[in-house]
């Protein structure tokens, strides 16, 4: 028997953004002629998406670890890296995408339905594309940013139009076996069905799907037989049907009261409430079989079901059975909003929150937010050049303001992010007064002459304007 996999714990790593390039063009008798060193490659994100044709979450059981490629570095003579290759991972359709608290994330029906589990970290900005009409060399490049990593489960619940429920042995899955092409086992002992089975029906011009899930017994909600830790898979079906054993030989059971027993339990499940039922009558084939059938029919009728009288053995009844599923699942798609055709892609949260705060901790502050945290990432902390470009990037970002205004001196520790690789410093304001007239870092004066403060200022808000419009020029989202 293959293995069913219906939950697993998936680790999941996006690629590195590669670093940006601190290059400078050279040539003979021109020894400056500029910066040149080019952007890293994004990282390869890791993506799920629904595959059709896969049927359980196996191949991520047996290897759990998935990791997309690197970016690669940005090189002199203005050369790109490369961006990481996707890592696209095919799912089952029906498949939840939970986090580990069991938050859903995302559920994923429908072919092509798609997911991105974790993002690539963008490419580092090169060199040339950090200059400026104010900082024409620098001697510096950005960082790649880390990929996320991270762990999702995923939760398989099967996509079936029509579910099968009732006692071990009532044939369930005989009757899947004769109403589509499955091939299921079937045997005369309690829990032959060990994980659902699925098959496909077509009646008339409706196609659908059917699924069973392994035989239900009084104290099912309790974990007795198999539980019903499988009705997950059934979940999504727009119709149950009850199948009774009109032959079941234990004196203590009758069809009446198997179906008492399994509403009973359904109710315990819950969320199953609202789904139209039918019954079917099952194993008519055998005489005492079919004298039950008559008995109880007017009853079953009574309480509002619609029954249908079958043998899998005989196949009395089963074009009446599927037919009559046909029409309940037809109706139940009409009802559906229109689903979705296109491709859903859902993505994390986009990294375009400008906002940070700055938050007095005990002996220290702690900046939080996206775009700090980034940048940080983004430091080569072994180049000076590097670090006050960062310095610059936080002081216009209001960083330095805030944490004057939250008390902080020169000399206390700041520490941004808020996750175990936060970056800690002894801060140094660069904001004080006069501080515009000393020039700012990761500027080269051999370059340029002394210009008047207005042009300066126009300068520096030009200067501001092409970083940012560059830098989202370079990293769509
Ligand atoms: N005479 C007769 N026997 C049947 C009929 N349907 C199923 N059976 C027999 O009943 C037994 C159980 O059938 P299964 O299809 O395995 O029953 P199930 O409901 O899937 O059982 P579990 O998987 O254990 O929950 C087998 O020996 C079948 O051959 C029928 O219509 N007539
Ligand atoms: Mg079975």
């Amino acid at each position: 028997m293959t293995t069913f996999v219906d939950r697993v714990e998936l680790h999941v790593a996006a690629g590195n953004g590669g670093h940006g390039c601190a290059s400078v063009h050279r040539e003979k008798f021109k020894p400056l002629g500029g910066p040149d060193g080019g952007n890293g490659g994004r990282g390869g994100d890791v993506i799920l998406v629904v595959d059709q044709s896969v049927t359980t979450l196996l191949d991520y059981h047996h290897s759990p670890h998935r990791r997309a490629t690197n970016g690669k570095p940005g090189e002199g003579g203005n050369r790109s890296g490369k961006d990481g290759t996707d890592l696209v991972l095919p799912v089952p359709d029906g498949t939840v995408v939970l986090d580990k608290q069991g938050n859903v994330l995302a559920d994923l029906v429908g072919q092509g339905t798609t997911f991105v589990a974790s993002q690539g970290g963008r490419g580092g900005l090169g060199n040339a594309a950090l200059a400026s009409a104010r900082r024409k060399a620098p001697g510096f490049a950005l960082l790649g940013e880390p990929g996320q990593a991270g762990d999702v489960v995923l939760e398989l619940k099967t996509v079936a139009d029509v579910a099968l429920v009732g006692y071990p042995s009532a044939g369930k899955s005989s009757l899947i076996s004769v109403l589509s092409a499955a091939k299921p086992k079937i045997a005369d002992y309690p829990f032959t069905t060990l994980v659902p089975n699925l098959g496909v029906v077509t009646a008339g011009s409706t196609v659908y799907t059917i699924a069973d899930v392994p035989g239900l017994i009084p104290g099912a909600s309790q974990g007795k037989g198999l539980g019903l830790e499988f009705l997950r898979h059934v979940e999504r079906c727009s119709v149950l049907v009850h199948v009774l054993d009109t032959a079941a030989l234990e004196s203590e059971r009758d069809p009446l009261s198997d179906l008492d027993v399994i509403e009973a339990e359904l109710a315990q499940y819950g969320g199953l409430g609202d789904r139209p039922r039918l019954v079917a009558l099952n194993k008519v084939d055998v005489p005492d079989g079919q004298d039950l059938a008559d008995i109880i029919r007017p009853d079953l009728e009574a309480r509002g079901y619609q029954v249908v009288e079958v043998s899998a053995v005989s196949r009395h009844g089963l074009k009446e059975l599927s037919f009559a599923l046909a029409k309940i699942v037809a109706a139940a798609r009409a009802a559906k909003p229109q689903e979705e055709a296109t491709r859903i892609v859902i993505r994390p949260k986009a990294v375009d929150d400008a906002g940070f705060k700055v938050v007095a901790e005990d002996g220290f502050y702690r900046v939080v937010g996206e775009k700090p945290e980034r940048w940080v990432h983004q430091t080569d902390f072994n180049n000076d050049e590097a670090v006050g470009y960062l310095a610059d990037r936080l002081a216009r970002l209001g960083v330095e303001e805030a944490l004057v205004k939250a008390g902080a001196r020169s000399g206390d520790e700041v520490v941004i992010g808020a996750t175990d690789d936060a970056v800690v410093f002894d801060w140094e304001p660069t904001i004080t007064a006069g501080a515009e007239m000393l020039g700012r870092r990761g500027e080269d004066h051999r370059f340029e002459a002394p210009r008047p403060a207005a042009q300066r200022r126009r300068d520096r808000d030009a200067e501001r304007d092409d970083a940012e419009a560059e830098y989202d020029a370079f990293n769509p989202f």
